[in-house]
């Protein structure tokens, strides 16, 4: 029997979701997934009906429910100790939750202007200051990690910190982001991950599609 529900919004933009459903599949709980589509006429009031923030991605799980990518990820490394899902050494787990949150809380530039498209390569649409900015951040951050803890992921082994920034390689592939060989070897890691690969299979074949694809 599936032991819960994760609401989500469309796979081919919803950078939240993407989130929210890496740590449900890491986390090994069983789940079934509810797709709310994001940018309907009435969208408004399906995310009332759907959601207490108004916003997706949204856990249903044993008469909780739980909202926020990260509170979500938090819960079901709760429920999984086993799955490892953040570092196990104490420093090396708050830096991970520093940038986790760094994430969360900020890159304002970037998430405005190069918003998630898993299906599209849009290269050449330069990057405003902000975003551009935010890039740099980014990658110093990616930078550092990957070299003080050795990779492929940032803290070695794949945790929730890498699910925070997931949505970010696939904006740096999409808008054809300069990179170094450290960060691509770092970003082909992720998108080479096999949930990565089959929320991009279902991103490709979604019928809905935005204005922004005709750029
Ligand atoms: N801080 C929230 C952000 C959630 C969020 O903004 N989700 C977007 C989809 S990517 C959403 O639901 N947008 C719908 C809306 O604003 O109407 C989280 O971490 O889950």
């Amino acid at each position: 029997m599936t032991e819960a529900t994760l609401i989500i919004g469309n796979k081919n933009y919803s950078s939240w979701s993407l989130r929210g459903w890496l740590a449900v599949k890491m986390s090994d709980l069983e789940f079934e997934e509810k797709l709310v589509p994001l940018f309907e006429d009435n969208h408004a009031d399906t995310m009332a009906r759907e959601t207490p923030a108004g916003k997706v991605p949204v856990l249903l799980h044993n008469g909780n429910t739980i909202w926020e990518s990260l509170a979500i990820a938090e819960y079901v490394a709760e429920l999984n100790p086993a799955a490892k899902m953040w570092p196990l050494d104490a420093g090396r787990r708050a830096e991970a939750r520093s940038i986790a949150c760094e994430m969360l809380s900020g890159f304002t530039g970037l998430r405005s202007q190069y918003h998630m498209n898993c299906r599209k390569v849009f290269p050449g649409i330069e990057a405003t200051e902000a975003c551009a900015n935010d890039i740099a951040r980014i990658q110093t951050i990616w930078r550092d990690c990957l070299t003080k803890h050795d990779g492929p992921f940032l803290f070695g082994e794949f945790s929730i910190a890498d699910i925070m920034y997931a949505p970010v390689v696939s904006r740096f592939k999409t808008y054809a982001v300069p990179v170094d060989d450290t960060i691509q070897t770092y970003m082909d890691a992720v998108l080479d991950l096999p949930d990565m690969q089959d929320w991009y299979a279902a991103a490709e074949t979604e019928p809905w599609v935005i204005e922004e694809e005709e750029y």
